[in-house]
């Protein structure tokens, strides 16, 4: 409407491309969810989330703004949103998963440069992204070379605050993340202007791990069988919980698990009991990405579990909540974030531990991990992954793929073909 537009307008989006970048979105939501059968009545939620994604929200957002509140946007899971939130600040994901701006991106990054990063410089220069232009600040990592390398270029059209990931899970590591930590501790406070008192980190802590029960607790209910949701909504589930207040979104996910418990009690599912089950495992899969998944349901198998940032990896640690002092919820913010399994890691044993873990825990017949092209951290370990999951009896299909639909078909019949034989 036109309250919006005046909205995007004012956020320098650049509005032509803007409506065509909804229109084509409000297409892919049609055919990949709405389309879908037996679907929740808690997945109202999710689609009124994913039409207001840049209308109702961003208007949130500005709200919030204009009473003084700061805007965080981060691209992974390692910048510390407890610490935000106990600034009053609101956090929000930043990665992007459509094509749009890509040629952009290309001027200013090498081709061979992973989608997501294309994504999320290209948004930015075609000023696509209304997160992107509400955030007061941007904080980056250094996980992998290709994301380190584009912050240093990012920075040059949006000033970037770039957190220092260690490389390893040594003691030395988990004292140089502390003063990553502290540091931007001190960073959010600058901005904010306030100071993290002891009781609005605890709250911080209990709001983030109230996110991560609620995720935990649906990657619990997705054991069941028949799959009582679709791998489709629970990535969706995955993807909002980086965008939408973080109160109301574990409030109507706690919601939409009870509407799941009832599901499973009657027997009911989303596809018939017995129809093959896998699990994802890799590249986080940013909104609005969500083709494998349509491939995958397409095929006649049903998503049960996402190991990755979008996904498990993102929820499966909580914060310990039993520290008083600053001091102790530091080093508790500390240790749960080390656990962060990561494929930037060396070694990285722990994710095949995960990964292995998760599949038996959700009883999937079979994994597909996802790389995106040019992702050598996940690529790699997709090697070590099969052998972890063959040794375990797991099967499992390697893809590697972008943004781009070219390749469809030719997915189809390879998820197709991994489907029959499971
Ligand atoms: S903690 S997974 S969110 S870094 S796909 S940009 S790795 S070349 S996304 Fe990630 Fe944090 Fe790790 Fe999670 Fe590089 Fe690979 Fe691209 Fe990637």
């Amino acid at each position: 409407d036109s309250a919006h537009r005046e909205m995007w307008e004012k956020l320098n989006l650049d509005l032509e491309a803007h409506d065509g970048l909804l229109a084509v979105l409000g297409q892919f939501y049609g055919d990949i969810y709405l389309s879908q059968d037996n679907r929740l009545k808690g997945a109202e939620y999710l689609d009124f989330v994913l039409s207001e994604v840049h209308g109702l929200r961003i208007k949130e957002i500005q709200d919030a703004r204009d009473a003084g509140r700061k805007v965080i946007g981060s691209f992974c899971v390692f910048v510390p949103e407890e610490i935000t939130l106990a600034a009053d600040a609101v956090h929000v994901g930043l990665c992007a998963g459509a094509e749009a701006g890509t040629d952009l991106a290309e001027q200013m990054v090498p081709r061979n440069t992973c989608a997501l990063i294309k994504s999320f410089i290209g948004f930015k220069l075609a000023r696509l992204c209304p997160f992107i232009e509400s955030s007061d600040m941007i904080v980056g990592e250094t996980t992998c070379d290709g994301k380190k390398k584009a912050y240093e270029a990012f920075n040059e059209i949006a000033p970037t605050y770039v957190m220092e990931v260690p490389q390893t899970k040594t003691q030395a590591a988990r004292e140089l993340w502390k003063s990553e930590v502290l540091r931007y501790l001190a960073e959010v406070e600058k901005l904010t202007g306030k100071t993290i008192t002891a009781e609005k980190l605890k709250e911080g802590i209990r709001i983030a791990n109230g996110k991560r029960r609620a995720l935990q607790r649906l990657t619990a209910l997705r054991a069941a069988d028949p799959a009582p949701i679709s791998g489709r909504d629970a990535l969706l589930i995955n993807q909002i919980s980086f965008y939408d207040d973080p109160v109301r979104f574990t409030a109507k996910i706690n919601e939409l698990c009870d509407e799941l418990e009832s599901r499973i009690a009657d027997g009911k599912g989303v596809a018939p009991a017995g129809t093959p089950r896998l699990m994802l495992s890799g590249c986080p899969m940013a909104v609005p990405n969500w083709k494998l998944p349509y491939v995958v349901e397409g095929a006649g198998a049903v998503i049960v579990g996402e190991e990755s940032c979008i996904g498990t990896r993102n929820s499966r640690d909580l914060v310990d909540e039993s520290g008083e002092t600053l001091e102790e919820m530091i080093d508790a913010i500390t240790d749960r974030y080390m656990k962060i399994d990561c494929a930037c890691f060396t070694p990285n044993d722990e994710r095949l531990d995960n990964v292995t873990a998760l599949a038996k825990d959700v009883k999937a017949d079979g994994v597909i991990h996802y790389s995106l092209l040019f992702c050598q951290p996940y690529s790699h370990e997709a090697l070590k992954v099969d052998k972890a999951l063959q040794a375990e009896g797991v099967p499992m299909l390697s893809i590697e793929t972008d943004y781009s639909m070219e390749d469809v078909e030719q997915l189809k019949t390879r998820v197709e073909a991994f489907v029959e034989t499971l």
